[in-house]
């Protein structure tokens, strides 16, 4: 997969340097590119936002330095061929848009490339998520009901939600299939050695060996915590 990031903070991505997701770099499973939003101004500030048309609070990210930005990544206006293959999805990341799921993550993980478009202030101006419309997919995604400063934090979380699902990039792929929201249930507790610790001993069932009273121990341990945390997560009784 190849993934584009534009943000005014590069840096803040370097971490993907790092664990998993740096050796699936590596590796050559997941292609990473980062752009820099002020390298396609024109002025000696390098302004990348402006004050709000009809007033209010707070900036508003230029239309023009993000057309540039990302007409580098898709090419030019016009200048895709009618037959031309599916082009990139386009992600802003936004307050407003449509809450990530591990549905969505599975869905994006099947992409070829997914280019990430980070705002920051009070957002990018409209026009600039209208024109990328009506030349692709484009999807504004939030991570959930709370307020970053900025797309950056969101794009990184959904990037390791999603690069984690590309086949190759977790070793064992075992693991991803018992974990939270991927069977519908939070996922049970773990233990691991010792057997005693600060005088509170690991459940006796899973020392028992019975895998089938193991099986259903941590069943009942999914649905006791998702009932306690997460009733919304469950089907509606019958
Ligand atoms: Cl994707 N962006 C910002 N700025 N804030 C958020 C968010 C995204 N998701 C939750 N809060």
């Amino acid at each position: 997969m190849r993934i584009d990031i534009v943000t005014i903070f590069p840096e803040f991505f370097d971490v993907l340097d790092l664990s998993l997701l740096g050796k699936a770099r590596q590796s050559g499973l997941i292609e990473l590119g980062v752009h820099n939003l002020r390298d396609h101004t024109h002025d000696r500030h390098r302004t990348v936002d402006d004050t709000p048309y009809g007033g209010g609070a707070g900036m508003v990210m230029k239309p023009e330095p993000w057309g540039a930005a990302l007409d580098a990544i898709f090419g030019e206006p016009d200048s895709v061929e009618a037959d031309a293959a599916p082009g990139p999805i386009l992600i802003f990341p936004s307050p407003a848009g449509e809450q990530f799921t591990q549905a969505m993550a599975r869905e994006l993980s099947k992409q070829p490339h997914l280019v990430f478009a980070c705002g920051r202030y009070e957002g990018i101006d409209q026009r600039v998520v209208d024109h990328f419309q009506a030349r692709g997919e484009v999807r504004l995604v939030s991570l959930g009901d709370y307020v970053l400063n900025g797309g950056e934090v969101a794009v990184m979380a959904m990037i390791e939600a999603v690069g984690r699902l590309i086949p190759g990039v977790v070793g064992n792929p075992e693991s991803l299939v018992e974990e939270s929201h991927e069977g519908g249930l939070l996922e049970y507790p773990s233990y691991t050695k010792p057997a005693s610790w600060r005088g509170l001993d690991v459940p006796p069932v899973l020392l028992s060996g019975n895998h089938g009273a193991i099986s259903t121990w941590r069943h009942d341990q999914q649905l006791e915590r998702t009932r306690r945390v997460r009733p919304d997560l469950l089907p509606p009784a019958v």
